[in-house]
């Protein structure tokens, strides 16, 4: 392997300074099989502001190869903002927190698992790789005491998920983990209004950073729902964290980064073909296929839009990225 041994020696030393080396040390003691990249363990050692990304986005969400330019184009960003990123994935069943340049290329070469929080000890004992979900990749940023993570689009209750149940276990492991996840919003594959609603029945609270407290839907900045809150500048977001964790509240929290301007007449364009593509999915039954659902509907959507939707969904994901960042570093700065 390319990732070091972590040093136990090393580790105990960090343990008497911080809560993230806490957690890394108990993961130790109990050999789990996480590798934690060098340059990440330092960064959560030495209080340097981290950021998780996740990676089904790249195994689900991405045709290769952009979905490598993509991620390593989202890591320079992050570190252009200032923090550290983690890339989080599964590789041959052991957990990496932050990945080299090889363990990226193959996560985004080899065929891989869809990780959400029930899949981890699966994919573990079957020595798979897998691509983690915000769902997989909270879980894992939880357990090292990262509390920054960007990514795309949040997933939610499904159209019709009053009666399907389908609802993404983003939702609940919003709510079960201290992680700020940093998304563009939902998609409007995706019942928006439910999905606020259940966010608000677990208690997650939902923060939109610009200028109003509309709940931006991931191609568009505009949903026609409203959040109750909103925040301007990253040192806000991050007092909002730190003082949700400072009570002891060990609940997550979404921070929601609408498209930039100039991608707002393309994401009405596109609006045409999510709702074309879930007409399809539920036409097709693939809308009652569990995990494949949204894979299925992303990829649709990229096809009839023939490419344009992956552009925007490039251009947020940047975006997020950047703001993610920001933040991270915001609220490093508030525990020194
Ligand atoms: N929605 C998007 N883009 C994505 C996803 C959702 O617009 O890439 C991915 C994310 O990884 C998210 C997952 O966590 O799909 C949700 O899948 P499900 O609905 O099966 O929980
Ligand atoms: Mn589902």
């Amino acid at each position: 392997r390319n990732t070091p041994k972590l040093s136990s020696r090393g580790l105990s030393r960090a343990f008497a300074t911080n809560a993230p080396s806490i957690r890394i040390q108990k993961l130790l003691d109990r050999k789990a099989p996480v590798d934690i990249h060098p340059e990440v363990l330092d960064a959560l050692q030495t209080k340097k502001p981290v950021v998780a990304l996740e990676t089904a986005l790249v195994t689900h969400g991405f045709p290769s190869p952009e979905n490598y330019a993509l991620a390593s184009s989202l890591e320079d960003i992050v570190r252009s903002a200032g923090s550290i990123p983690a890339t989080i994935a599964i590789i041959g069943g052991r957990v990496k927190i932050g990945l080299n340049k090889n363990e990226l290329e193959r996560i985004c070469q080899a065929p891989a698992v869809k990780i959400s929080r029930r899949d981890i000890g699966a994919a573990i004992a079957s020595k798979a790789n897998g691509g983690t979900t915000i769902c997989g990749t909270t879980v894992f940023a939880a357990a090292v005491g990262i509390k920054v993570f960007a990514t795309g689009g949040l997933g939610g209750v499904h159209r019709g998920g009053e009666l399907s149940m389908d609802v993404s276990a983003d939702l609940g492991e919003l709510a079960r983990c201290p992680v700020g996840v940093v998304s563009s919003g939902v998609k409007s594959i995706l019942d928006i209004g439910r999905t606020l609603e259940y966010l608000e029945t677990l208690g997650v609270p939902v923060i939109n950073y610009g200028p109003t407290r509309e709940f931006p839907a991931f191609f568009s900045p505009r949903s026609g729902h409203y959040v109750p809150w909103n925040v301007e500048e990253p040192i806000s977001a991050a007092r909002i964290l730190y003082s949700q964790w400072q009570m002891g509240m060990d609940n997550g929290a979404l921070i929601t980064v609408p498209i930039p301007q100039e991608y707002e007449a393309a994401g009405l364009e596109i609006q045409k073909a999510v709702d074309h593509a879930v007409a399809e999915s539920e036409q097709n039954g693939i809308s009652k296929s569990g995990k494949d659902a949204t894979p299925w509907l992303l990829n649709r959507v990229g096809e009839l839009t023939k490419g344009e939707s992956l552009n925007n969904n490039i251009a947020l994901l940047k975006n997020t990225a950047l703001v993610g960042g920001q933040i991270a570093v915001q609220y490093e700065k508030l525990l020194e």
